[in-house]
């Protein structure tokens, strides 16, 4: 496929053999601010290579895909201001344009099934937003899931989103929702979003073969895998829900809508909190990266 440009780390381990994690950038563009998504972006990266894997970032640049980048892409990603928060619908069109943009957790997908990579780390998947029966508004997140072979690993699917509706969705679409570890599906923010996960596993190991299994079924699509929160990094459910309705609230009276509401949302709650949201947010996606670690060994020594 030449639209891929492999950082020379990442196309050896893929020629090797050997364990990849796939990394998004829109958590870096849109979900944190700088200087802490740079740094976060390098400290996810230094997790995935103490658990053994090589972690491949992707972002779209001068008509090409990168797997995998230099410190100055990362560094100039993450101050610039006009990257495209890019998903399935746009990717080809900012490719052909020669933009630069940031792929969301579809696109990120999309690109890591290309460059041969299994499994990708993330902080929260996007989902059916609150309201949806009125707006439509569903993350192109959730169709993704359902027909691209990644296993995608978040701390559940971020809590200002509906979370019933998007474990509804994600369950007629056939997309397995794996809680690791614990039976309830995780918040992101909080380990326990009150509802019970379909799925649980407590092995790395059965993830990856419940991911070989699903090729051998003939099943398009891949799997969630929510990875809650570590305690110690946790808010509590009662202390950010109500600081996610004062979000939401605001961003309806601005009428803050499609890709704009996440980002906005994210930073208002940073605001809300402090910065206490950002601390746990960063806390989750090192935890994801360590599990997507572990993961990528375990299809690396099946293949
Ligand atoms: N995880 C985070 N922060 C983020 C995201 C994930 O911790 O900002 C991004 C991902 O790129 C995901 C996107 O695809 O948020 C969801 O955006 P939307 O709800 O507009 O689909």
């Amino acid at each position: 496929m030449d639209l891929l440009t492999f950082s020379p780390e990442v196309a050896a381990a893929l020629r090797d053999g050997a364990p990849v994690v796939a990394l998004e950038s829109t958590i870096i563009t849109h979900g944190m601010p700088w200087p802490q998504n740079v740094e976060t972006a390098r400290a996810v990266e230094a997790k995935v290579r103490a658990h053994g894997a090589v972690p491949a970032t992707i972002a779209v640049m001068g008509g090409r895909i990168h797997v995998g980048l230099t410190e100055a892409e990362l560094d100039r990603l993450g101050q610039a201001r006009d990257v495209a928060k890019l998903s399935r619908a746009d990717l080809a069109a900012c490719l052909a344009t020669g933009g630069v943009g940031a792929t969301t957790v579809a696109a990120t997908m999309i690109c890591a099934r290309l460059a041969g990579i299994g499994v990708f780390a993330t902080g929260g998947i996007g989902g059916v937003h609150r309201g949806a029966e009125t707006s439509f508004d569903i993350s192109a997140d959730l169709p993704e899931l359902a027909q691209t072979a990644v296993t995608v690993v978040a701390a559940g699917a971020k809590a200002i989103l509906d979370l019933p509706k998007t474990l509804e969705y994600l369950e007629t679409a056939g997309v397995p929702v794996i809680a690791y570890g614990q039976d309830a599906f995780p918040a992101f923010w909080s380990r326990d979003s009150g509802l019970r996960a379909p799925l649980r596993m407590d092995r790395a190991d059965e993830i990856a073969a419940a991911a070989r299994l699903r090729a051998t079924l003939g099943l398009p699509g891949g799997q969630l895998v929510a990875n809650p929160i570590p305690a110690e990094a946790e808010i509590a459910r009662e202390v950010i829900t109500p600081v996610i309705e004062a979000a939401l609230a605001e961003a309806a009276a601005k009428g803050i809508a499609a890709k704009a509401v996440t980002p906005f949302l994210l930073q208002r709650i940073f605001e809300m909190t402090e910065g206490r949201s950002l601390a746990a947010n960063i806390a989750l996606v090192l935890n994801n990266a360590r599990l997507g670690a572990a993961i990528a060994g375990a299809m690396a020594r099946a293949a």
